[in-house]
């Protein structure tokens, strides 16, 4: 008998759809990938928010948003899963699987939109996969352009003004070369299989390596990033271990988590933190402090659930890992925002 079939409604376009379809598919979830313009109308009409991608479950429900999916198949199906086994290297994984969501995405939604030549080829690719190659007739230019704009005005919401593009772009540059040198060591942070860590920044690289200005960038300045990105899609046949990596404080300090976790606290944490302040004071817009820029953008309340989140799963890790992680949570500066 064929195990039960879970289908995802996403697209190859959407940093989100690639982060599930790369999960789905090293856990051995049997599933169906269904990519087309159905996809947009299924997270218009299934689910509540609408959000692209959408999982269908083989009993016929419907959900969205990544990161709970992930959650609710950890807890349901316990072979590869994608949570390291122990509580303090599970938390590490989360938290950079925040980052990536939260904060990496803006970088990439602004390379996306940037230019004329990337609004052109990027919503044209979006439409190819959306309409399944039926690219004849006024229909495909005219969806390109309204998606064009759509998407445009969506960065000035997100990602802020012009004014914030220099932050954005040296935050992608300094990711990247944390990437280019943990790649060159080995495909995964914990061991030898992918944590959700990897799955989350895969599901936004796979994006800028598509991407018409990003893909050349990534080309010149990541090439092994570039490479990772192609591993990573799909982990099928990878089978490895977890190593500890909470309880080698020398071996932490000096790998790659730890310079994420340093990106974290510089532009991902307190994103969020001024996000839930703006929120919380009844104001439109929120704005942080970057190396002396002042970022500016809408306060949005799509994120206001991931700092609680994230502060609530440090707060009931036990002593021992507390005590494990503290030095590096604190001497990152991301310690602060998790205990506030
Ligand atoms: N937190 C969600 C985010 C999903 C998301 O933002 N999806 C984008 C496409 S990748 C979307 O559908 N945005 C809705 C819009 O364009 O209004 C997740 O993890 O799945």
């Amino acid at each position: 008998m064929p195990e039960p079939m879970y289908k995802l409604h996403g697209m190859l376009m959407s940093p989100f759809s690639m982060k599930l379809r790369a999960y789905l598919r090293y856990r051995h979830i049997p599933f169906q990938w269904c990519n087309s313009i159905k996809a947009n109308e299924i997270a218009q009409t299934k689910v509540k928010t609408y959000m692209v991608p959408v999982i269908e479950y083989p009993d016929g429900r419907f959900e969205n948003d990544s990161t709970p999916i992930i959650d609710k198949l950890e807890a349901a199906i316990s072979t590869r899963r994608t949570e390291p086994d122990n509580e303090a290297d599970a938390f590490l994984a989360f938290l950079i699987e925040d980052f990536a969501d939260e904060w990496l995405l803006w970088p990439f939604f602004m390379y996306r939109w940037r230019t004329e030549a990337d609004r052109t080829f990027n919503s044209e690719w979006i439409n190819y996969e959306a309409l399944h190659g039926q690219v004849a007739g006024e229909h495909f230019s005219q969806m390109s352009a309204f998606w064009a704009q759509r998407q445009t005005k969506l960065v000035k919401k997100t990602c802020g003004g012009p004014e914030n593009h220099a932050v954005l772009e040296r935050s992608l540059a300094d990711f990247l070369g944390i990437m280019e040198d943990a790649v060159k060591q080995g495909l995964f942070f914990f061991g030898t299989r992918p944590s959700r860590a990897e799955i989350a920044i895969f599901g936004v690289l796979s994006q800028l390596v598509q991407d018409f200005t990003a893909s050349a960038m990534l080309r010149n300045q990541a090439p092994f990033t570039m490479r990772w990105v192609g591993m990573i899609d799909d982990l099928s046949g990878i089978d490895g271990d977890w190593e500890p990596l909470h309880s080698d404080s020398a071996k932490l300090m000096s790998s790659p988590v730890r310079k994420i976790l340093e990106q974290s606290a510089k532009y991902h944490l307190p994103l969020l933190l001024a996000n839930d302040q703006a929120l919380a004071a009844g104001d439109a817009e929120m704005a942080f402090d970057i190396d002396g820029h002042s970022y500016r953008r809408a306060a949005l309340p799509r994120h206001s659930g991931c700092l609680p989140a994230l502060v609530k799963r440090y707060a009931v890790l036990s002593n021992d890992s507390k005590a494990a992680l503290d030095p590096v949570l604190s001497a990152t500066g991301c310690l602060d925002f998790l205990t506030s």
